[in-house]
């Protein structure tokens, strides 16, 4: 790291300039719990409503150039609503990012999609991961982003086995339809719905179910799919060293799948996984193509208000982890010396960046707080009055 203050104040510069981070169009619309769900009068229910909500979080950090899309809930009509995307993206000056199959909501899905022991419905999930490709392809995304819901409630009640090998078949096949710059990533989650076994249960099935797939599929972490105790920065350093790290859907957790916004209950750990990414960066590992995209579900706070301040939050921990002196820590870990490695890590983690932050976002002409900025161009109220009178379509999942 840079010794002279304005080296320094360079390389803080130069690590926000790197940083960009995918927002979910799920995070805009009404969603809720499996016991009720609260409706927000400015909560978008179209396309064109997510679309304008994504350009006014990009606007005011200017970090979030696409928006990540989940196909029926987005693109019901599938091929068909590539036109209207396209001009979305032209008014808005956001583009599509990943496209995310839905394999959890069509009543057949009952007993599983791609590991269902029904070979028709396997085949009927399968359809749907191969349209979502060709949809990808359209739209020129990059990542086509999995998440399975398959599981079992009841030991004994499903061939654990049995569904691994029809999971290997799906994916294989799914890995022959990309093109070779597409890219399927593979998320994995411990429980629920399933609550007794999960067919894509920790990072080892994604691992093995990736390196089966093919060379183009990879490995994506949810930080809030990981049971309480786990190490995710471990994770994340293994996946960085057999190249298999996909991306990232950020979130934050108290218990489980919580959704709640990135860093607000543990940022040391979101700190601790930017502080790999970064090393492995610097240590020229295949890192650049990681995808950083937020997962989070807004049932409390206002949806714009939430995304931008868990956008502004990435970008503080971002820059938190630039600050760690990695020469310096290199050499305390090669003498074993750990109070002072420690120290590097807790004090650049302690260090209040937000300063430096407000200072990039004035040399790129943006509002040094851009939730300031938000709260005074009225943008929620005006969408509020606009949106509010007529009924919220809402997601089906949460
Ligand atoms: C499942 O819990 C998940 O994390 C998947 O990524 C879905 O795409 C997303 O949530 C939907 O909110
Ligand atoms: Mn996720």
């Amino acid at each position: 790291m840079p010794h002279s203050d304005s080296a320094l104040f360079d390389h803080v510069m130069e690590a926000l300039d790197a940083f960009q981070i995918e927002i979910p169009s799920w995070g805009f619309a009404n969603t809720g719990t499996r016991f009720g769900k609260f409706v927000q009068a400015a909560a978008a229910s179209t396309l064109e409503e997510k679309f304008a909500d994504a350009a006014e979080v990009n606007r005011l950090t200017g970090v979030t150039p696409t928006i990540a899309l989940h196909v029926l809930w987005d693109l019901p009509d599938g091929i068909d609503d590539i036109p209207e995307l396209k001009r979305l993206e032209q008014r808005y000056g956001v583009k599509a990012g990943s496209i995310n199959p839905n394999l959890f909501q069509d009543q057949e899905y009952k007993f599983g999609s791609l590991c269902n022991p029904d070979p028709a419905i396997r085949r009927q999930a399968l359809e749907h991961v191969l349209n979502s490709i060709e949809i990808a392809k359209q739209t020129g995304s990059r990542d086509i982003s999995l998440w399975l819901p398959d599981g079992s409630n009841y030991p004994g009640s499903q061939s654990i086995r049995a569904r691994i090998a029809w999971l290997e078949e799906a994916l294989h096949a799914a890995h022959d339809a990309l093109a070779p710059d597409q890219r399927l990533l593979i998320e994995y989650k411990p429980f629920e719905p399933a609550f007794y076994h999960t067919d894509i249960a920790d990072w080892g099935m994604a691992s093995h179910l990736a390196r089966a797939a093919g060379p183009q599929a990879r490995v994506l972490v949810d930080t809030g799919h990981h049971y309480s105790a786990q190490n995710i920065e471990q994770i994340v350093a293994w996946l960085l060293h057999t190249g298999q790290l996909g991306g990232f859907h950020f979130n934050d957790r108290r218990y489980a799948d919580d959704d709640l916004t990135l860093g607000s209950i543990d940022p040391y750990q979101i700190f601790r996984i930017f502080h790999e990414l970064q090393c492995a960066q610097s240590d020229g590992l295949a890192s650049a193509g990681v995808a950083y995209m937020i997962d989070q579900s807004h049932n409390l706070k206002g949806k714009i208000e939430a995304t931008v301040q868990t956008v502004v939050t990435a970008q503080e921990l971002w820059l938190k982890a630039a600050l760690i002196d990695r020469e310096e820590l290199t050499r305390q870990q090669q003498s074993c010396g750990i109070v002072a490695a420690e120290e590097l890590f807790r004090g650049a983690f302690w260090t209040d960046v937000r300063p430096l932050a407000a200072a990039w976002r004035e040399r790129r002409g943006l509002a040094a707080s851009p939730l300031a900025a938000l709260r005074e161009g009225g943008y929620v109220e005006r969408i509020a009055l606009q949106r509010g009178g007529r009924a919220s379509a809402v997601s089906s999942y949460a």
